[in-house]
C-alpha cells in the first residue's frame, strides 16, 4: 500500500466558539493528503485527557495552541514521517510513547488527536475508501439516530437552565433523513412557540434555544408540545434523551440547582426526581445525571433505571477504559458517551467503543461544543455502529456539517443503510 507518510503541518485555526484549535494536514508519498481539526469542550471532566493551551495571556487569553503545534512538527512528526498511515494504532500508541504522561499531558491531547485523525483520513483516501468503511469494515450500514439538542442550557448557555442538553431523538422515524426532518421541524416549531411566549430564540453552544424558563421541568415540557405541534407522537415518533452535565453544578456534596433557582439537592434527592421525570415523560436516554465521582449515586440509578432507559456516562468515564472498565464491573452505568479529544487517539477511542460493546452497553458518540465544520465524527458514528449520536441542533454549521455528511452517508449506503434505535 503506497501511503508512507512524508510530511506533517499543523497550524493554528479557530473553533465554533472562535477559540484557537489545531487542524492537522497529513502528506503521503502517492501525493495525497488529508486534514482534520480537533473540537474542545466546555464541560470537560476532571480526568479527560489534557488539552495543551499556551497559557499565554498576549494571545487569545490564553489559550493559544501554538505550543501543541510545535509539539506535532518538532517532536511527533519527525518519528511519525516514514511510517505506514495505515498502522494507526502503531502511530497512535508510538505518540503515547512520545509524550509519556498518563493523559498526554506533554504534547497535548489535542496535537496527538489531530495528528491521529488526519492520518486516519489520509488512510482512508489512500485506500480509496470514505473514512466510514475504511474505519469501520465494508459491512457498516447503520446511521445513527440524530439526538438533536434543541434547548441549551448548564454551561452551555446564559440562561437560567442547570441542565446542559434537551434532545429531540427520531427514534419512531424510518431512515435517518426522515428523522432529521422530524426533529428539524420539531426545532423550527419550537422556535414559534417561544416566539409567542415571548421568550428568547437566541442560541447556545450547540445550537438549541437558550431561554429563560420557569424551571428545568418547563424546558421538556415545551419540547413535548413542540413535537406534537409538529405533527408527531411523543415517545413514538420522537423521545427525549438529556445530559444533565450534573458535574456542573455539584458543590460541596449537593447538587445545587442556581441557575433556575431550586435550591440544593443530594443525591438521593436527585435519584428520585430522575426516577420521577422518567415516569412522567417519555426520556429513553439520560447523560450524566449524577456528579463525575458520585459512583455510588451512578450504581444506585442504574439499579433502578437501568432496564428502562440508557444512562450514559460521560465525565465519569471520559472515554477512557480504564473508567468504563469500572463502569461496567459495577454497573455505575449502562452506556458510555464517546468523545474523540476526551481520550486524544482514534485507537483508544475505537478501544472504549469496542469495550462498551463486548459488556453489551450501549456506546453514544458525541461532538463537544466546541467544534469545526469537520465532519470526522459523522464517518466515526457510522464506522463505530453504536446506532445513535449528538452532534447538536438544527443550526450553526458546525453541526449542521455532520449531519449533512450523514446524509450523504445514507444516500451513498442505498437500500443497504439501516436506521432503527434499538
Ligand atoms: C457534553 C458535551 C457535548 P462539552 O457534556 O456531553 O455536548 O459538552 O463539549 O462542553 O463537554
Ligand atoms: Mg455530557
Amino acid at each position: 500500500m503506497n501511503d508512507t507518510i512524508t510530511d506533517i503541518e499543523a497550524m493554528e485555526i479557530l473553533d465554533s466558539r472562535g477559540y484557537p484549535t489545531i487542524q492537522v494536514k497529513v502528506h503521503l508519498n502517492n501525493g495525497m493528503q488529508a486534514s482534520a481539526s480537533v473540537p474542545s469542550g466546555a464541560s470537560t471532566g476532571e480526568n479527560e485527557a489534557l488539552e495543551l493551551r499556551d497559557g499565554d495571556l498576549a494571545r487569545y487569553g490564553g489559550k493559544g495552541v501554538l505550543t501543541a503545534i510545535s509539539n506535532i512538527e518538532d517532536i511527533i512528526a519527525p518519528e511519525i514521517i516514514g511510517m505506514a498511515a495505515h498502522r494507526q494504532t502503531e502511530i497512535d500508541h508510538r505518540m503515547l510513547e512520545l509524550d509519556g504522561s498518563n493523559n498526554k499531558k506533554n504534547l497535548g491531547a489535542n496535537a496527538i488527536l489531530g495528528v491521529s485523525m488526519a492520518v486516519a483520513k489520509a488512510a482512508a483516501k489512500a485506500h480509496h475508501l470514505p473514512l466510514y468503511q475504511y474505519l469501520g469494515g465494508s459491512g457498516v450500514r447503520r446511521i445513527p439516530v440524530p439526538c438533536m439538542n434543541i434547548i441549551n442550557g448548564g454551561e452551555h448557555a446564559d440562561n437560567n437552565v442547570d441542565f446542559q442538553e434537551f434532545m429531540a431523538v427520531p427514534i419512531g422515524a424510518p431512515t435517518f433523513r426522515e428523522g432529521l426532518r422530524y426533529v428539524a421541524e420539531t426545532f423550527h416549531v419550537l422556535k414559534g412557540l417561544l416566539n409567542t411566549a415571548n421568550l428568547s430564540t437566541g442560541i447556545g453552544d450547540e445550537g438549541g434555544f437558550a431561554p429563560n424558563l420557569p424551571s428545568n421541568e418547563a424546558a421538556i415540557e415545551l419540547i413535548l408540545t413542540a413535537i406534537e405541534k409538529a405533527g408527531y407522537k411523543p415517545g413514538t415518533d420522537i423521545a427525549i434523551a438529556l445530559d444533565s452535565a450534573a458535574s456542573s453544578f455539584y458543590t460541596k456534596g449537593k447538587y445545587d440547582l442556581h441557575k433556575s433557582r431550586q435550591g440544593k439537592k443530594s443525591t438521593t434527592e436527585m435519584i428520585s426526581m430522575t426516577k420521577d421525570w422518567v415516569e412522567k415523560y417519555p426520556i429513553i436516554s439520560w447523560e450524566d445525571p449524577l456528579d463525575e465521582n458520585d459512583w455510588d449515586g451512578f450504581k444506585e440509578l442504574t439499579h433502578c433505571l437501568g432496564d428502562k432507559i440508557e444512562i450514559v456516562g460521560d465525565d465519569i468515564f471520559v472515554t477512557n477504559t480504564k473508567y468504563i472498565a469500572k463502569g461496567i464491573e459495577q454497573r455505575s452505568a449502562n452506556s458510555a458517551l464517546i468523545k474523540l479529544n476526551q481520550i486524544g487517539s482514534v485507537s483508544e477511542t475505537i478501544e472504549a467503543c469496542r469495550m462498551c460493546r463486548d459488556a453489551g452497553w450501549r456506546y453514544f458518540i458525541s461532538h463537544r461544543s466546541g467544534e469545526t465544520e469537520d465532519t470526522f465524527l459523522a464517518d466515526f458514528a457510522v464506522a463505530m455502529d453504536g446506532g445513535h449520536l449528538k452532534t447538536g441542533s438544527a443550526c450553526r454549521g458546525e453541526r449542521i456539517a455532520k449531519y449533512n455528511r450523514l446524509l450523504e452517508i445514507e444516500k451513498e449506503l442505498g437500500d443497504a443503510a439501516l436506521y432503527y434505535w434499538q
